[in-house]
């Protein structure tokens, strides 16, 4: 009997190499929040990491990158029931279509956008609605949510930290289809108290699959460095401010909402201004169980959404310290609408 000889090469992907999330996908198609339609040659994937990848890798793709993208972090089932849960408590305002089920989130599109503007939106919707909002980030399945253990253990393992507090200051926030929500900025801007040279870890969750035109994130490449030069400069500005104003994002020197602008035009015209030659924006296509870390000085905005089944962006951000660590105090306290951070 003749013997078959395999072809036994095998090729050896470099781990550096693996899993960029851009390889064959085509460009997506995005608007910012603001409306205008972003140029497509400038508009990319962010790099996808799986979580069984070594800490050393991931950690050296937060460093290049700004950001890790970890996919499937916590159970699906996890994050869709949040979804449900929120829905059901925010049905009575109107958000979702009548006689849909909460777990989807369909807006209900004889409404108004505006009229459910949430949590970083230029402006507030009417009293009920925002007491809904607040009332939602002290039910106990929420408070449950955020005592994940998935995103808990990544978070110590990852940072290499004994322990790590989760500052009660966390934002959920829905995104309706065509409304208006978080301008481009970046983490520190909210949060510069404490000892400067304490960081924090950004977690953004979203609650539910956002497709990348649903609202989701948009990020600037390679923008730590640019973040930083940034907040340089404002520091220089503020230095002849009170202790308060100093560290306050909507202090004399910042723009409204302490943005950055509400697309890149207006960022490149503004505070961007000399970093033009860094114009590549990356987003993807979230879905439920995925979680993204970023640090304090990555630059990032949200898309529009223009979900083509309506359905709604519901997310939510954590801030975590190494416990015993010089943190903002101001964040020590649930959001409320009058907090004025
Ligand atoms: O969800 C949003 O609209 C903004 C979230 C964000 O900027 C963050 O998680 O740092
Ligand atoms: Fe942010």
């Amino acid at each position: 009997m003749t013997e078959v000889v395999k072809n036994t090469v095998s090729i050896v992907v470099p781990e550096a190499q693996k899993s960029t999330g851009d390889v064959g996908r085509k460009t997506p198609t995005v608007r910012w929040n603001g409306g205008r339609p972003t140029n497509p040659s400038e508009i990319g994937w962010l790099r996808e990491t799986a979580k069984d990848t070594s800490l050393a890798e991931m950690r050296r793709r937060y460093d290049e990158d700004g950001y890790v993208l970890i996919k499937g972090l916590i159970p699906r089932e996890v994050v869709l029931s949040m979804r449900e849960h929120y829905f059901t408590h925010m049905r009575s305002t109107g958000i979702i279509a009548p006689k849909s089920d909460p777990r989807d989130g369909i807006f209900d599109t004889s409404s108004s956008p505006t009229e459910f503007n949430s949590i970083g939106s230029p402006s507030y919707p009417d009293a009920a609605k925002l007491q809904a909002i607040a009332a939602a980030h002290y039910t106990p399945e929420y408070l449950k949510f955020l005592q994940n253990q998935e995103v808990h253990e990544f978070v110590r393992n990852f940072m290499g930290w004994t322990k790590e507090i989760l500052l009660a200051r966390t934002l959920l926030r829905h995104s309706v289809p065509h409304g208006v929500s978080s301008a481009i900025h970046y983490d520190k801007i909210f949060l510069r108290g404490g000892d400067p040279a304490n960081e924090f870890l950004t977690a953004w969750v979203p609650i539910g699959d956002v497709a990348h035109d649903g609202g989701g994130l948009i990020y600037l490449k390679n923008s730590t460095e640019i973040g930083r030069q940034i907040e340089a400069n404002f520091t220089k500005r503020a230095q002849t401010l009170s202790e308060e104003d100093r560290i306050r994002a909507y202090n004399q020197n910042m723009a409204a909402n302490g943005s950055l602008g509400t697309d890149a035009e207006e960022f490149y015209q503004g505070e961007g201004r000399n970093f033009k030659t860094s114009t590549e924006w990356l987003t993807t296509d979230y879905e439920a169980g995925d979680c993204i870390f970023h640090n304090p000085y990555v630059v990032h905005g949200t898309t529009l959404n223009e979900d083509r089944l309506n359905r709604i962006r519901l997310s939510t951000d954590l801030r975590f310290y190494q416990e015993g660590s010089s943190l903002d105090e101001r964040w020590l306290k649930v959001w409320v609408p009058t907090d004025g951070l």
